[in-house]
């Protein structure tokens, strides 16, 4: 089966998305999610640029091997655009492969290890109240693990909480919005926040919280310590991962699990955080991790240190991610837990899936394929609108982590 042609889909339905559809000569199509927030062009110009012109005329089944010349065989090698581009290839030529065997995608990868896939949902406020009131409604939707966030007193803008509790997008602004930042105010506040919470929903529901990036080892090893009493499922990016050698430090002081990955994108950048056993749950995902094929590779290496996958979930990951996401998480034996936001109603519209949410549970269709389509004369109409993430300052004005 040979591939013809190869497209790149840019649309805007409430935020960006990049896909990539291939065509082979049998006329079986597949896609892949490309998506790179605040950097949705870069990955579709690496696409069409680079990527196009080498796949056409490929035998469409030799997935490994078109991962490899990509890779391998690409001087420039990593990085978030080139590893998402890789990825949407990936994706859509499992999803040929899976369709070409009239099977679910999670039978190729070695059949179901599970029934359905735990899930964790956003819950935010823009003080504790509001918070404790959104983790509620959560729980009453049914979910069995939920992520807490929230406004910090004294801080006029925080990571993770929106206007809208249901749908949290952090790329607000054609040039980035301010986020505003003190370590103080928020290692006095999150303690409060995680013991109202957990009063609230008593001890069965699995609470778990971002700290995104802003923490020093030593601060996040406080922070992890006083957050032990209310039995977190994990702490995520406590600092940033650049320096790993931070996290032997964290560990020292507390038994808070740790996740991280989100920003990875290939196993080396997960190897040492895995084989010194420095986390608990890695957070690669399909779209910026290389695809099916290079995240299957991080999962079967975490196993061997007892690590878990938590793979990242946001909205700015497409129906078309989440959807094989789920047909991994499936089928991968040391799954821990996906991350899922619900993408907005015009979203849902441009992608029809066969995924359902019960009961605090995602289940993969059994459509052949990964079970994700794009309405290509819908997206259409919903044309690339620029949005870059937010920076985020420190009060006296100094640039730090978003
Ligand atoms: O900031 O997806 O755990 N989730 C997150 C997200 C990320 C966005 C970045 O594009 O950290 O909210
Ligand atoms: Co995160």
């Amino acid at each position: 089966m040979k591939i013809t042609n190869a497209t790149v889909i840019v649309t805007c339905p409430g935020r960006n998305f990049v896909t990539l559809k291939i065509e082979t000569d049998e006329g079986l199509t597949g896609i892949g999610d490309a998506t790179l927030n605040g950097r949705e062009l870069s990955v579709a110009s690496y696409l069409t640029d680079h990527c196009i012109p080498n796949l056409i005329g490929k035998d469409a089944g030799r997935i490994e091997d078109i991962w490899q010349f990509f890779y391998r065989g690409c001087y420039w090698r990593r990085g978030p655009v080139t590893m998402s581009a890789i990825a949407a290839i990936d994706t859509a030529l499992w999803d040929i492969k899976a369709k070409a065997a009239n099977m679910p995608l999670y039978q190729l990868l070695g059949g179901r290890s599970r029934d359905g896939v735990m899930v964790y949902g956003h819950a935010n406020g823009t003080d504790i109240d509001d918070t404790v009131e959104a983790v509620l409604k959560y729980k009453e939707m049914g979910y069995r693990a939920i992520r807490a966030q929230s406004g910090v007193p004294g801080l006029k803008s925080t990571y993770g909480v929106s206007k809208d509790t249901m749908f949290y997008e952090p790329a607000d602004a054609a040039l980035p919005s301010e986020n505003e930042w003190d370590t103080v105010k928020y290692l006095n506040h999150a303690p409060k926040l995680f013991e109202k919470v957990r009063d609230a929903v008593g001890p069965d529901i699995h609470l778990l919280h971002d700290i995104h990036h802003r923490l020093t080892p030593l601060e996040a090893g406080q922070l992890g310590r006083s957050l032990e009493p209310f039995k977190l499922f994990w702490m995520e990016d406590p600092t940033p991962a650049e320096n790993q050698e931070a996290l032997k430090l964290i560990r020292q002081y507390t038994t808070t699990p740790i996740a991280i990955g989100e920003i990875f994108n290939t196993i080396w950048d997960c190897k040492d955080l895995i084989q010194n056993q420095l986390i608990d749950y890695i957070r690669t995902t399909v779209v910026h991790a290389g695809g099916i094929t290079h995240l299957r590779r991080i999962a079967d290496l975490a196993a061997l240190y007892q690590v878990r996958t938590g793979s990242h979930g946001a909205t700015d990951l497409s129906p078309v991610c989440m959807g094989a996401a789920l047909h991994f998480d499936t089928w991968v034996p040391n799954f821990g837990i996906q991350e899922y936001m619900h993408h907005t109603e015009e979203t849902d519209a441009v992608f029809p899936h066969d995924y359902t949410f019960k009961d605090g549970f995602l289940y993969a269709g059994e459509t052949p394929g990964h079970g994700v389509t794009i309405d290509e004369e819908l997206a259409a109409k919903y044309p690339y609108k620029p949005a870059q993430l937010p920076v985020n300052r420190l009060t006296d004005g100094t640039m730090w982590n978003w």
